[in-house]
């Protein structure tokens, strides 16, 4: 079988939308470091390669669903930036009102089911969506987003048996980020993660999630058995969290370590964005200038998107009585 690339400009693609998500999480980190966010924040800072490579082979009536980290699905499903921050700052304009915030971006126009904040939810929805597409026999597929640390939870095995048995169009897609909140991963999960879909006769595969090539080739493969009746896929991509579980952690930990900064700095050296840069700039002079304008491109954007979320109106309170309590006095 002849292995598939992107081409360049598919390349540059990529590139320019893994830069989205991570200049945005910077300005998030930032933002929240000066006290300007009214909620926490987790951040996919280093991982941005996994949800850019699988949803660069979707199409926008395909499905996903996200996690607590779930800033870099949504963008790079299509969502709209200046809707997210506005979520993340809780105003009127939010992709849902601010009624969510960061850990509930969802644009179902997008296909973009949800981020969530329960850890493993993900996997019944994505099942039930992917259900859903198969009867309607539209050709949609579902990508389910989800941890390492989610693996470990007993509707993976449901989702997994329903999927292979049903034949659904759904691709699993583990992150394996190397830790569940504070707790490396071997210290809490058994076995190997694919194992568990090997077990239902789902075909695997196991890949560098730093590197969007491979990626983008693990999940067009998948995608397409998706599309094409093959029916369900996993792929456990290997990430490392370069951030906090969340910012600010340093609050819970109270000083106690989990992880050495040198480990911290060896995968900064295996950044993504760093190695596909160094890849497109090997073209030439007008590749590295190319390079710059998408840079300028992309901090005009997140600028443009703070400033949208600063200026405009707090949510309304009304409403999210009202959609607590469906029209009853508390
Ligand atoms: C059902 C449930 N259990 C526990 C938690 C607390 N919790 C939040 S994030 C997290 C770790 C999840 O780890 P993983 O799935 O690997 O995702 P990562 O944070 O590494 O991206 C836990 C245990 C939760 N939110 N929901």
């Amino acid at each position: 079988m002849t292995t598939v690339s992107p081409s360049r400009d598919e390349l540059f693609a990529l590139y320019e939308r893994m830069l989205l998500i991570r200049r945005t999480e910077e300005r998030l980190r930032d933002e929240n470091k000066a006290g300007n966010l009214p909620g926490a924040v987790h951040l996919y800072i280093g991982e941005e390669a996994i949800a850019t490579g699988v949803c660069a082979n979707l199409r926008e009536s395909d499905m996903i669903t996200s996690t607590h980290r779930g800033h870099g699905h949504y963008l790079a499903k299509g969502g709209d930036l200046n809707a997210m921050m506005a979520e993340i700052w809780a105003k009127k304009t939010g992709i849902c009102k601010g009624m969510g915030g960061s850990m509930h971006v969802a644009d179902f126009s997008k296909g973009i089911l949800g981020a969530n904040g329960i850890v493993g939810a993900g996997f019944a929805i994505a099942t039930g969506a992917a259900y859903s597409a198969m009867l309607a026999k539209e050709g949609r597929v579902v990508a389910d987003f989800f941890g390492d640390g989610a693996s470990n939870q007993g509707t993976l095995m449901e989702c997994l048996n329903v999927a292979s048995l049903w034949n659904l169009p759904l691709v699993f897609v583990c992150e394996h980020n190397t830790f569940s909140e504070f707790s490396p991963s071997k210290t809490v999960t058994a076995g190997n993660i694919v194992d568990r879909a090997r077990a239902f006769n789902i075909p695997c595969q196991v890949i560098e999630g730093n590197d969007v090539i491979a990626v983008w080739q693990a999940a067009k493969t998948a995608v397409e058995r998706a599309r094409n009746g093959g029916g369900p896929s996993f792929i456990e991509a290997h990430t490392y969290r370069i951030q906090g579980h969340l910012e600010a952690e340093d609050l819970f930990l109270g000083g106690q370590k989990y992880r050495e900064a040198a480990e911290i700095e060896s995968w900064k050296a295996k950044c993504p964005i760093k190695v596909t840069r160094k890849l497109l700039e090997a073209g030439g002079a007008a590749d590295t200038a190319r390079l710059a304008e998408i840079e300028s491109r992309v901090m005009a954007q997140v600028d443009a998107a703070v400033r949208f979320a600063e200026e405009s109106p707090p949510a309304d309170a009304e409403l999210a009585f009202s959609l607590m309590f469906d029209g009853q006095t508390p």
